[in-house]
């Protein structure tokens, strides 16, 4: 079974993509039915909005940093940078020339982000799902571990991948999404029904895995809730309170229903200050990795293997599916 899965280098990765995605794919890393696995950094996706030169490069450095300190593990996991193997890129096309507008503009992370562009719209915003479609398809991948919002993108792919294999006979595997049970949408502090994004421009609105632990402390503490007055699971009428013990379970490893029962007679104060040391304790031992590794050969190192063994998988790939369609000479 192969898994391939990639997160966008367009801020420092948040408490939600963590608990989302990267605490999921340490644990996959370790099962028996994998033959690859696959994480890049998707630095293709972060330019369909404005980013800056110095900044993105900062944040794939760090980005492949931090997966190594959350527990990845390079002799389990390949690491890359999607931009060093263009034939995502290749791909990318050929996708946009297999989809339709329409299903395009239908996508809610498009409608989302479009609304928050200030200097105009830029068309690789209303095309990342194909391109996102090409970086699963590229390499057969049965499963992609990613949060819920990604799930409308997942079945796009699917939907390609589909139709592709019917006009040009077989060529892709069909992926499957692989949703974590708990923690897969953390939602923002400030606006408990509104995702927690990594580049929100309230940095008060999400819970960066580098933010200095105080800080960390602080969010927690200061974070939207209600006025009720009790602790209890109720996304519709209490989503703060549920948000913050969403990220409790995830960080602690339990139910929900215990946490309900531990603090049944708390008051959010006491409630918050546990959440807060919790988080804290699941983010010292990763940010003194990440300070470890952050200016080692390492990186490097690792990046180098993981470009070679991806651009080998793709390569061979991509001209299959050129082969299939006539483009160029037959090779
Ligand atoms: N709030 C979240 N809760 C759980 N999972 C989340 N993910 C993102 N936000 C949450 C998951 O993290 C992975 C990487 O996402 P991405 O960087 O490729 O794009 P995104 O989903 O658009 O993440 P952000 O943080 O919201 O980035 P920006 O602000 O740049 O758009 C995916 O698996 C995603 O599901």
């Amino acid at each position: 079974m192969r898994l391939i899965s990639g997160i966008q280098p367009s801020g420092n990765i948040t408490l939600g993509n963590y608990l989302g995605a990267v605490k999921n794919f340490v644990k996959l890393q370790n099962s028996d039915k994998l033959t690859d696995f696959l994480v890049f950094i998707a630095d293709l996706h972060a330019i369909t909005v404005p980013q800056d030169k110095t900044e993105l490069r900062k944040n794939i450095k760090s980005l492949v940093a931090l997966y190594l300190a959350c527990g990845l593990d390079p002799e389990k996991v390949k690491i890359f940078i999607q931009s060093e193997v263009p034939a995502h890129t290749m791909l990318g096309w050929v996708l946009q020339c297999n989809g339709y507008i329409g299903e395009l503009e239908r996508m809610t992370q498009y409608k989302d982000k479009k609304e928050r562009q200030v200097a105009g719209v830029s068309v690789g915003l209303l095309t990342y799902p194909s391109l996102m479609a090409a970086d699963i398809l590229l390499y057969d991948a049965n499963l992609v571990p990613v949060g819920v919002d990604q799930k409308q993108h997942l079945e796009l792919t699917r939907d390609l991948a589909i139709r592709f294999n019917s006009r040009y006979q077989d060529t892709f595997v069909v992926p499957e999404p692989y949703i974590p049970e708990a923690g897969a949408k953390i939602m923002s502090l400030i606006d408990p029904t509104k995702k927690m994004s990594k580049s929100d421009p309230n940095p008060k609105a999400y819970i960066s895995l580098l933010d200095d632990i105080n800080v960390v402390k602080k969010k927690i503490k200061s974070a939207v809730t209600d006025s009720d007055g009790f602790v209890k699971y109720d996304v519709e009428n209490k989503p703060g309170i549920s948000n913050l013990l969403t990220i409790m379970s995830c960080v602690t490893n339990t139910s929900i229903k215990e946490l309900e029962e531990k603090y049944k007679d708390s008051n959010y104060a006491t409630f918050k200050e546990d959440v807060a040391n919790a988080v804290a304790l699941e983010l010292t031992p990763i940010q003194a990795k990440y300070n470890e590794i952050i200016n080692s050969k390492m990186i490097d190192e690792v990046l180098d293997a993981g470009r070679d063994y991806a651009n080998y998988l793709a390569n061979k790939k991509i001209a299959k599916i050129y082969n299939k369609i006539g483009l160029g000479r037959k090779r």
